[in-house]
């Protein structure tokens, strides 16, 4: 019998999660449940590769899964777990940070944006792809959907797992990204040169899941566009604006480029911007509602993410045996 494709993604407890996450990646998770054996995984180790004030960070790891489950994350067809709980991931990492060149990691276009940012930069900054790839390799993914920004960090899991292979043996699975066309690279409303990002909190930046209606129709409204006056989808970055718009609507009713270019015809950004505020307003909805229900009940969401671990640890943890033992360790009994 041949296995089901396994499916591995991660998503940082970095709270503020909008609709650029929803559409270049959570969509995409959910739509996959149920044909292959899926892993998600909230990344708290990730996390701490920059400052986390510990309070805020309990409450936003609980909060993402709280989310995660309201966007249609079903702990039935997928393990949703938290990535400390699984002691395996940190242990694999120190493992492959030993066979992973420094100047691999210099390369990340993620790290030198990161570091910029920061006044001081930590080592796990830079280490952090080696944590990903821990995190994919110990499930055997074959597939990692996410957003376009982290093509990169996927390229890099899969040069370690080749070295990985040729040094100690076949070990891995080597994993391919799986990137949308659209909503790959959601842009920042206000400023549609940027991916929209957790980390920019000027308000108008980005649509968060649980903003409510009114917050929505403001950022939209003040989003920025050009001056052609002409609704299409368009490469052109001078028209980056309007296609970003284009694109959200195309997500979320699920229309094609045709029809919506069609049904646009003649109209102005004004219009396509009230429809899409409603558009996004209804689709969010649901979301927030059940979010809110999900919250009055932590003890269950407590008892999904125990579940969740221990279905992922029946994975990663024999992995993790047959990895120490390739590189030579002498097991100890609870190991063998
Ligand atoms: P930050 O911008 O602060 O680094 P983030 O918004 O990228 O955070 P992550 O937890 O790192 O958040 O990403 C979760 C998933 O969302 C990843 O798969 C990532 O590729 C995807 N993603 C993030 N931003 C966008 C965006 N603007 N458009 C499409 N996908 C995105
Ligand atoms: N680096 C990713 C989050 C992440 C991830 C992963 C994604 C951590 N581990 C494994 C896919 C697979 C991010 O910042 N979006």
């Amino acid at each position: 019998m041949t296995r089901k494709p396994r499916v591995f993604s991660g998503i940082q407890p970095s709270g503020n999660l909008h609709i650029g996450n929803y559409l270049g990646a959570i969509q995409q998770w959910v739509a996959g449940q149920g044909q292959k054996t899926n892993f998600i995984c909230i990344v708290d180790l990730h996390a701490i590769t920059v400052p986390q004030n510990p309070a805020d960070l309990r409450r936003q790891t609980r909060e993402l899964a709280a989310l995660l489950l309201a966007c249609g994350i079903d702990p039935q067809q997928t393990t949703l777990f938290v990535q400390s709980h699984v002691r395996a991931h940190a242990e694999c990492s120190w493992v492959f940070s030993c066979i992973t060149p420094l100047g691999w990691l210099e390369r990340m276009t993620q790290y030198k944006a990161k570091a910029q940012k920061q006044e001081s930069v930590m080592t796990g900054l830079l280490t952090y792809p080696v944590l990903m790839a821990a995190d994919i390799l110990l499930y055997d993914a074959d597939e990692v959907p996410v957003g376009e920004d982290q093509k990169q960090h996927i390229e890099l899991t899969r040069d370690l797992a080749q070295r990985f292979n040729y040094l100690f043996g076949e070990t891995f699975v080597i994993p391919k990204p799986v990137i949308r066309e659209s909503g790959a690279r959601i842009m920042g409303l206000d400023d549609p040169t940027v991916k929209m990002s957790k980390s920019e909190t000027a308000r108008g930046h980005a649509i968060r899941i649980i903003d409510d209606p009114d917050e929505i129709r403001w950022a939209i409204k003040r989003a920025v566009t050009d001056s052609f006056n002409e609704i299409r989808f368009s490469d052109d970055p001078e028209r980056a604006g309007v296609n970003n718009l284009l694109q959200i609507y195309e997500l979320l009713t699920g229309r094609s480029r045709p029809e919506i270019e069609a049904h646009f015809a003649g109209k102005g950004y004004g219009a396509l911007k009230r429809e899409l505020a409603e558009v996004v307003i209804e689709a969010l909805r649901p979301i927030r509602e059940r979010y809110y229900q999900l919250m009055d009940d932590p003890a269950e969401l407590d008892r999904i993410l125990a579940i969740g671990a221990e279905q992922a640890r029946a994975v990663a943890e024999p992995k993790m045996t047959l990895i120490l033992e390739r590189v030579g360790f002498v097991l100890p009994k609870d190991r063998r």
